[in-house]
């Protein structure tokens, strides 16, 4: 672990890997050279792991989630190990910054948002915790999709991740798993006279495992991440190409692989194509066998003890189909009968919901599941036949109950409902903040939580304060490890320590100086990134998640037109210089959420061209938005836009970074929100808006009640007309000056996220943070305590709660 043996393996893997100049300066090279040495230095750790795992026959959590946002590898490691000045001193060295090279590494996009990004976190907080975590997915070819801006619109280029290799992943040939699909099922009486179902004719996929390592913190302990890539049975069809036939002789090999080619670049709408399904069944296949292998080594024969043995969380139905394969494999494979199987496999699942928004909850065409998985239709109508006969027996002859919680929708279309699978087959159901586990109980599976009041629980998200507060941060982190020694990282609740120093103006003003050097760093980014120049005194304001209608970018965007109208008109109040900053994607298919990224562009433009607010108000969109950049941004933050909807954001996880790294929010009563306010204090926290309760009040009014009526907000508030008027008139932009009308039209008329009900009380709230912002000592006193109050924030926390409360699993030390 000393410089010395670094620089050493430095060059012996540019000599002996790579076959390169062993003194080369070139950043590539050494990233690939450095990243291989620290994975040497994982491995002694690696397998002492799995062998301690397997000696002590643990049981095991396995995660398993169609997306990962891992972020760059390399930094993270470094820090991991204890290794970050000894990699910085060999690369001095060599005249290089270690920041250099960590730039080189092509950050994995294996997700879309908040979900993926979340299970990043996790695995991060149970290889912290020593806790026997595996995650599952699925090794894209290509990740989410690089996000350019041309004219102001959103153009989506292909993210071709592994171009240059991966030094972290290593293949396991030899532990290749068969996957099956289409194919009919054949029912039958064995030779001694048993009922049995076979799945024949099917065709035929390899999955191929890719393990990362994941290293805790400080620690022994160096878990796996696998991740499967589809590689066709038959490489190609031998008498087509020997007739000369070369297209049709590949082609068969080219579609099976196209499972793992690339990530569904949508979130919180459904895209119910086949290859979603094939994607998901897949990585669900190749997991479960390699599960159930690694059971049998320890135990050759039963599953009696496979739930002891063995936990598995679905991370939302996105694997969900994992509860038929389960069945299939017992039953069918295994000879068990189906009550044997399933208990083990109630007892096996937890389930976490992350969204309550129905249009955004999986279901299949029945003709299409057939199609493609035959006999897991048929498992799930069995499922569902002893389920439902449950229902009548705990409410006799309530039929419309049993239609709404059938896991088949009935219909002209008859669908499977992924949510209701996933419900039934597991003991646990967890959402993922305290408001929206209660609105899981309530309005999402109601008549389930009737039925299973103790199922369902809540689990609130958490983020790794590894990556978002010491890697990311490191001149706030120095100065929390100045004030309460250097514990934190790893028991983030120790950060309640700092508040006292709430009252030390030397401290408070150190704190504020950090996120002014934070700014300023940023900003330089961003000159170079984009050209534009900001000020690090001014106010930096940002809204960085994907691009939603829910999470109403569109009422930050009308804020800012008003406050720029006011500015030009000379009658806004004394406030400081605000920069406004956006960042995020939005889904290929979503027309109104690009159409929002067009508008944030025009209006950027118009006034960071108008000199009339020069040095008063930018605003910027920064293009392709993911992990890599949110390391740059949280910790240059002063005002997080938490704004979405009440009662449409689950949890929201950016939330927590910003607050850790001291910034304030301005935000609803909506998922975790509210338990920031909680912890931070209301006075540290610019609340507005409707809540949950009021929403629902005013979007399904109860018979005879009015719902919404945006022209009435509008009517009441002359700065919204005038902005939508300003808008609808095309002055943000005369190239095309009917590009709005059809917006404000849609506002007027049917305003689904209450955007303009919201507004007034938004810029109050706005206008408050303003006048703190003013004086400078109180405000970092709220940033501070927004900080020293992030505790509870962490994931370890959320996984420690998870082990202890759904899992069942503990904690192993690794000895060296
Ligand atoms: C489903 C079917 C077909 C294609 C795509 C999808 C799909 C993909 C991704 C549906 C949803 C997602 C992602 C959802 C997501 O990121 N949800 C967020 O999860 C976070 C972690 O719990 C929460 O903090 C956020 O509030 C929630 O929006």
């Amino acid at each position: 672990m000393t410089p010395a043996a670094l620089a050493r393996d430095v060059a012996d893997h540019l000599r002996f890997t790579a076959m390169q100049d062993p003194d080369t300066r070139d950043p590539q090279a050494l990233y690939m050279a450095l990243s291989r040495a620290v994975r040497d230095r994982l491995v002694v750790r690696w397998l002492a792991t799995r062998a301690a795992y397997k000696k002590q026959d643990v049981k095991r959590a396995y995660y398993l989630s169609a997306e990962y946002l891992l972020g760059r590898a390399l930094g993270h490691n470094l820090i991991n190990l204890g290794l970050y000045d000894a990699a910085r001193e060999v690369l001095a060295e060599r005249g290089l910054d270690l920041s250099t090279v960590l730039e080189r590494e092509h950050d994995p996009g294996l997700g879309n948002g908040g979900l993926g990004r979340l299970a990043a976190c996790f695995l991060d907080s149970m290889a912290t915790l020593g806790l026997p975590g595996f995650g599952y997915g699925i090794r894209y070819d290509y990740g989410i999709f690089e996000q350019g801006i041309e004219h102001g619109q959103q153009v989506e280029r292909g993210d071709d991740w592994l171009r240059l290799g991966n030094p972290w992943e290593q293949a396991r040939y030899s532990q290749t798993v068969t996957v099956h699909f289409h194919g009919r099922v054949e029912e039958r009486v064995d030779g001694q006279g048993r009922f049995v179902t076979e799945w024949v004719d099917a065709a035929q996929v390899f999955g191929v495992p890719y393990d990362l390592p994941v290293a805790g913190y400080h620690t022994g302990t160096v878990n796996t991440l696998r991740l499967w890539s589809a590689k066709a049975a038959k490489e190609f069809n031998l008498e087509l190409f020997n007739a000369g036939d070369f297209r049709r002789a590949v082609e068969a090999k080219a579609l099976t692989e196209s499972i793992s080619k690339v990530l569904y670049p949508s979130d919180h709408s459904p895209e119910g194509r086949e290859l979603r399904l094939k994607q998901q069944y897949f990585f669900v296949a190749c997991s479960l066998a390699d599960i159930l292998r690694r059971y049998r080594q320890n135990h050759p024969v039963g599953f009696e003890g496979f739930a002891d043995k063995a936990h598995i969380q679905l991370n939302d139905t996105h694997p969900a189909i994992a509860v038929a394969e389960l069945m299939r494999i017992l039953v069918d494979q295994e000879g068990l009968t189906w009550e044997q199987a399933w208990s083990i496999t109630e007892a096996t699942f937890g389930y976490t919901n992350h969204t309550l928004m129905p249009e955004a909850l999986e279901r299949w065409p029945v003709p299409m599941f057939e199609r493609l998985l035959p006999r897991h239709l048929k498992i799930i109508y069995e499922i569902n036949r002893r389920f439902l006969r449950r229902v009548s027996l705990a409410w006799p002859g309530d039929n419309a109950r049993q239609a709404r919680m059938s896991i088949i929708e009935e219909g002209h279309e008859p669908q499977v409902r992924m949510a209701h699978l996933a419900t039934v087959g597991s003991h646990k159901v967890n959402g993922v903040a305290a408001l929206h586990s209660e609105l899981v109980r309530t309005d999402l599976l109601p008549d389930f939580a009737a039925m299973w009041p103790e199922k369902f629980c809540n689990k609130t998200n958490g983020v790794t304060p590894r990556r978002w507060l010491l890697q990311a941060n490191p001149r706030l982190s120095a100065l929390i490890t100045e004030a309460i020694g250097s514990a934190w990282p790893a028991d983030l609740d120790q950060l309640t320590g700092l508040a006292p120093l709430a009252d030390d103006a030397d401290f408070v003003a150190r704190v504020a100086a950090a996120k002014r050097a934070n700014k300023a760093d940023l900003s330089r980014h961003l000159k170079t990134l984009l050209g534009v120049s900001l000020d690090p005194d001014a106010l930096f304001d940002v809204q960085v998640k994907r691009m939603h209608e829910y999470k109403r970018q569109l009422l930050n965007v009308l804020a800012i037109i008003a406050h720029y109208l006011a500015l030009k008109d000379g009658d806004a109040p004394a406030g400081p210089a605000r920069v406004h900053l956006f960042g995020g994607k939005a889904a290929p298919g979503y027309a109104v959420a690009k159409e929002h990224i067009h508008l944030i562009n025009d209006v950027a433009d118009t006034i960071n061209d108008d000199p009339a607010v020069a040095g008063r108000l930018k605003v910027v969109f920064i293009p392709n938005y993911g992990v890599s950049l949110a390391e740059r941004i949280m910790p240059a933050t002063d005002i997080s836009e938490q704004i979405s909807t009440a009662g449409f954001e689950a949890s929201g996880t950016g939330n927590m970074k910003f607050a850790m790294n001291g910034a304030l929010t301005v935000g609803t009563l909506d998922g975790a929100n509210i338990e920031i306010r909680d912890a931070v204090g209301a006075e540290h926290f610019f609340l507005f808006g409707l809540d949950a309760a009021q929403v629902a009040a005013r979007l399904r009014p109860p018979a005879g009640q009015p719902g919404d009526d945006p022209e009435q907000h509008i009517a009441a508030s002359p700065t919204l007309a005038r902005v939508l008027d300003l808008l609808a008139s095309g002055f943000f932009c005369p190239e095309e000056p009917g590009r709005y009308a059809p917006l404000v039209a849609r506002l007027r008329l049917a305003d689904r996220y209450l955007v303009c009900a919201d507004f007034e009380d938004y810029r109050r709230a706005q206008a408050e943070a303003d006048a703190r912002y003013l004086t400078p000592k109180v405000w970092a006193r709220s940033a501070l305590l927004n900080v020293a109050h992030s505790g509870r924030f962490s994931s370890d926390r959320t996984i420690a709660e998870y082990a202890q409360e759904i899992w069942g699993v503990k904690s192993v030390r690794i000895d060296l």
